[in-house]
């Protein structure tokens, strides 16, 4: 009988008393009786998939690298977007592929995008943060130009509060805003609660498809669509009473599936 142990075996047990609670002392003590050639600190006997890869063994983080790393037998579940090794279409994919995953930063086809996960059912690819809108006109940009799906966008008031005979945020739930939209090549849209003028400028009627979720945000839904998006003040762009139509407010837009 060998009562001389291995130095490794020396070494950890003198670091694992001082630094491990007596549980996890005997895990370790009896993952060292076997080979742990990837010194993972999990051996084969113990349920590491893989002794040859550190990053492999039982409830390691998965990562997105086409391989199972939490030896559950799946690969790269949960981990989509974030890597630019396994990029998402869009948020909405990466909810339901991870329904626990948190709002930040994900790897999606057309680059990095914030995905808001907590708001309004969450899976919103923000398309635009701080979208102006002002009274006189409209910012000539169109956004979503990476033609992510989507059928439902988020307009989320932001800042700001801009004046084109209704005032936005104030008058948004009140019977009026001066808000509008435009997806694609379509009229500049109405959302529900429109009052105002809108002084004979094309419109598309899209009250009965707007939902106001809270606050001064409303979300305006349509079928699946890739089409960019734009925001205004419609009073402002049919120029019609221009000399009132002060301030300027910002807004974020989300798409989601
Ligand atoms: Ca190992
Ligand atoms: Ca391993
Ligand atoms: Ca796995
Ligand atoms: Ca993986």
């Amino acid at each position: 009988m060998n009562l001389t142990k291995p130095l490794r075996f020396q070494r950890f047990t003198l670091a694992a008393a001082l630094l491990l609670p007596a549980h996890l002392l005997l895990i370790g003590q009896s993952q060292c009786q076997t080979e742990d050639a990837d010194m993972d600190d999990w051996t084969t006997a113990q349920g590491d998939c893989n002794d040859n890869d550190a990053t492999i063994y039982p409830n390691a983080p998965e990562l997105c690298d086409g391989l199972d790393n939490d030896c559950d037998r799946e690969v790269d579940e949960g981990s989509l977007g974030t890597s630019e090794v396994c990029p998402a279409a869009d948020c909405t994919e990466i909810q339901d592929a991870n329904p626990e995953a948190q709002s930040g930063p994900y790897y999606l086809n057309a680059g990095v995008y914030h995905c808001e996960m907590g708001l309004y059912e969450g899976g919103w690819t923000l398309v635009r943060q701080d979208a102006l809108v002002y009274g006189t006109g409209y910012d000539g940009t169109y956004y979503n130009g990476e033609g992510i799906l989507w059928n439902q966008v988020l307009f989320q008031y932001a800042s700001g509060y801009v004046s084109a005979h209704c005032a936005y945020p104030d008058s948004i739930t009140g019977g009026c805003n001066n808000l509008g939209f435009q997806f694609g090549g379509e009229s500049w849209g109405l959302p529900l609660y429109w009052g105002s003028s809108t002084c004979g400028l094309a419109t598309t009627d899209y009250t009965g498809a707007t939902t106001y979720p809270g606050g001064y945000d409303f979300i305006v839904s349509r079928g699946d669509s890739n089409e960019t998006i734009r925001l205004g003040a419609l009073e402002g762009i049919s120029s019609c009473t221009i000399e009132d139509n002060h301030g300027e407010a910002y807004v974020n837009i989300y798409v989601r599936r």
